[in-house]
């Protein structure tokens, strides 16, 4: 079988024809035709994705109209636009469907049965329209449908670490898709596809630059093309935020300072965010990144982030706006363990923040690792609502280079328990605001896509993107529905497609973990660029952005003790987490050398020693990248040749630099270990 060539560019969206004769039977007698009601410029997108994929899917002409159909039809409307033509959705349903919630069920007019997609408001009509061609895509029975679905989280993002000269922070699929030197004149089509592609996975924003900001992104030339943008995103339900850099009033307002406390300041931030509005009435708010790495903050003038966030907090609240402040701090004076930092910092002004701020925590206390325990913040800001930061581009796991699928990862952090009111406080349950009772709720994840035509660089990347949208939208969802949709429409509904390549995803991030950082281990990649490994690393100019420092390893063992013998980053933990991970025999595995250093003769559960274990993950990680490039192998004839290749040349380098890194890691590590130890 040869397949046409694909590039990568529709994404999960690639319609094609039904190849499963019973289901395409069902498809063409449920949908001989469909009706889009409602003049809204959504309406007129849906009408375009229906147009576009009921041909191809049923391969032969659907009719669309706004009118009343006759015949077997779908029909897209919400609840208001549906009544006159005799379909009535209950109150109680309308109520349940909230803001955002979309229903997709079977109604019998007459000897017709309609499939109708309603919902309070049209961009959630799109999201249910997206998710019923989703069923058709993958093949899904369509026979009595009854499919109410809303988000467990209300502001769902993209960050973008994009910089206005087109580069892009931590980007590994070319430069950024905001065309900024054409802007607000030249609208790239590829905005809207970019904003088709996050409204059909249920995101609902886009944080357009770097949290390394530069002021410029906020003069009014750079705002009317952010306006342009999001005249682009608007009807696809896509909200715009900005992150602005903390010195802004100095450098675009010609102040001497930029002291939150100032009221010249708060005055100049009142002006900007009334002009952002001017512009942008649904502008959705800052994402601010203050004393961390280097950037500027309310610190420098002996404020605090509550004092800093809750001055743009309030300039943006009469708006409607929302402040995310970012949690990722580290300053050595706080603590001399990096992972404890955050909490330090933030705890105490758990309470002291504006309704409208959310402080913003990544998965875990140090930074985007291949596996890190949950963030401690998470369960300890009661009275604040906590945002959740996920890192869709793979920094520290392989760039675009290597397979590693995300999906597991956000979901242990997601189901992860807190404890903090009890058993059953999960993350996920803290960020949707569940646990203490908040009505707002963020989720971020850094964006991995660009200009590559395939947008994330891997054609499994995509898969991540996919995933994080999914996963926003319901974390209830598991991770093996959400795989099992990626798989089929991506790349096809063929079993043998199927078995291959689910097995490839889920297996990938356990790899890596193994040839990267098994057990624990945490940042021993190279500097700057964090590609390979470089645990002997030690003369960065901060001792917490040296490997040694986290791995620690001696003639004794290796591994950071941070139990109440050693940093007790165990005690922000709340009980029995603290005990559980404190104590070397009840401590995870998966977290062993985070919280531990541990003697290389010490036996884990497999009966082998620590150092034993060490060479057997690294070489089971260097095993499944193996077995990857032969499944994939297999594929050749199933999948098109050119996305085939582009693949196998990733899955081949991969396997190099996995090798590359047990090679690296054993030797180093082997240097500390005796022959008794052995
Ligand atoms: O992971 C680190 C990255 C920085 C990034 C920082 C952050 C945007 O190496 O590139 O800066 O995190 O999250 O602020």
């Amino acid at each position: 079988m040869n397949q046409k060539n694909e590039d990568g560019y529709e994404l999960w969206l690639r319609y094609r024809r039904v190849d499963n004769p019973d289901r395409l039977r069902q498809y063409r007698q449920a949908i001989s035709r469909a009706t889009v009601l409602g003049a809204s410029e959504t309406a007129e997108i849906i009408r375009r994705e229906l147009g576009r994929a009921l041909p191809a899917l049923l391969d032969r002409a659907v009719p669309l109209s706004e009118q009343r159909p006759t015949g077997n039809a779908l029909v897209v409307g919400t609840a208001g636009d549906l009544k006159p033509l005799g379909v009535s959705i209950p109150q109680v349903q309308r109520q349940n469907l909230g803001e955002e919630g979309f229903l997709i069920r079977s109604h019998q007019a007459g000897g017709d049965t309609w499939i109708v997609i309603t919902g309070n408001a049209e961009t959630t009509l799109l999201t249910g329209a997206f998710h019923f061609l989703r069923l058709l895509q993958t093949h899904q029975n369509i026979d009595n449908l009854n499919i109410l679905s809303r988000p467990r989280i209300r502001h769902r993002l993209l960050a973008h670490w994009d910089n206005l000269d087109g580069s892009i922070e931590r980007g590994y699929a070319g430069q950024s898709l905001w065309q900024w030197a054409e802007l607000p004149e030249t609208i790239d089509p590829r905005y809207h596809d970019y904003a088709r592609a996050c409204a059909s996975i249920g995101l609902n924003g886009a944080c357009l630059n770097n949290v390394n900001a530069q002021a410029q992104s906020l003069t009014t030339a750079y705002l009317e093309k952010v306006a342009a943008l999001t005249d682009v995103f608007r009807p696809y339900g896509m909200r715009v935020y900005l992150s602005p850099v903390f010195s802004a009033p100095m450098q675009l307002g010609g102040l001497p300072t930029a002291d939150p406390r100032d009221p010249a300041v708060t005055k100049w931030w009142q002006k900007k965010v009334d002009e952002i509005y001017r512009l942008i009435p649904d502008f959705g708010g800052f994402q601010v990144k203050a004393n961390s790495e280097g950037q500027p903050g309310p610190q420098d003038y002996g404020a605090n982030h509550d004092d800093g966030a809750n001055m743009l907090a309030e300039a943006l609240a009469p708006h409607g706006g929302i402040l995310l402040w970012r949690a990722f701090v580290y300053d050595v004076s706080v603590d001399q363990d990096r992972a404890k930092c955050a909490n330090k910092e933030f705890e105490p002004l758990d309470g002291k923040f504006r309704p409208n701020v959310l402080v913003q925590a990544k998965n875990g206390p140090i930074d985007f690792q291949p596996r890190e325990p949950f963030h401690p913040l998470f369960g300890a800001m009661p009275q604040t609502p906590l945002a959740l930061e996920v890192q869709i581009t793979q920094e520290y796991l392989g760039q675009s280079i290597h397979l590693v699928y995300l999906a597991d990862m956000w979901k242990e952090v997601l189901d992860a328990d807190t404890y903090a009111r009890g058993p059953g406080s999960t993350v996920a349950k803290i960020v949707d605001g569940s646990v203490f009772g908040h009505n707002t709720s963020c989720i971020v994840g850094v964006a991995n896509t660009g200009s590559d035509r395939n947008w994330c660089g891997h054609h499994f990347s995509q898969a991540n993107w996919y995933v994080f949208g999914r996963l926003a939208w319901d974390h209830q969802l598991s991770t093996e529905t959400i795989t099992e949709e990626w798989v089929r429409l991506t790349w096809s509904n063929d079993p043998l497609v199927l078995q291959s390549i689910k097995p490839m995803l889920h297996g990938s991030w356990p790899a890596c973990i193994d040839y990267m950082t098994p057990l624990g281990l945490h940042h021993i990649m190279q500097e700057g660029h964090h590609y390979g490994p470089d645990p002997a690393f030690n003369s960065a100019p901060r001792q917490d952005w040296n490997c040694v420092y986290y791995h620690r390893a001696d003639r004794e063992g290796i591994g950071f003790d941070r139990s109440s013998s050693g940093s007790n980053a165990v005690g922000q933990y709340h009980p029995p987490l603290r005990e559980q991970f404190g104590n070397l025999t009840t401590c995870p595995e998966k977290y062993l050398l985070w919280f531990h250093h541990v003697p290389w003769t010490h036996r884990l559960q497999s009966g082998r020693t620590l150092w034993e274990e060490m060479q057997h993950r690294y070489d089971e990680g260097v095993a499944f990248v193996e077995k990857m490039v032969d499944i994939w192998q297999g594929l050749q004839a199933t999948i098109d040749s050119q996305r085939h290749q582009h693949v196998s040349q990733r899955l081949a380098q991969q396997l190099e630099n996995a090798r590359k890194w047990r090679e690296v890691c054993l030797n180093y590590f082997g240097q500390f270990v005796s022959g008794e130890d052995t």
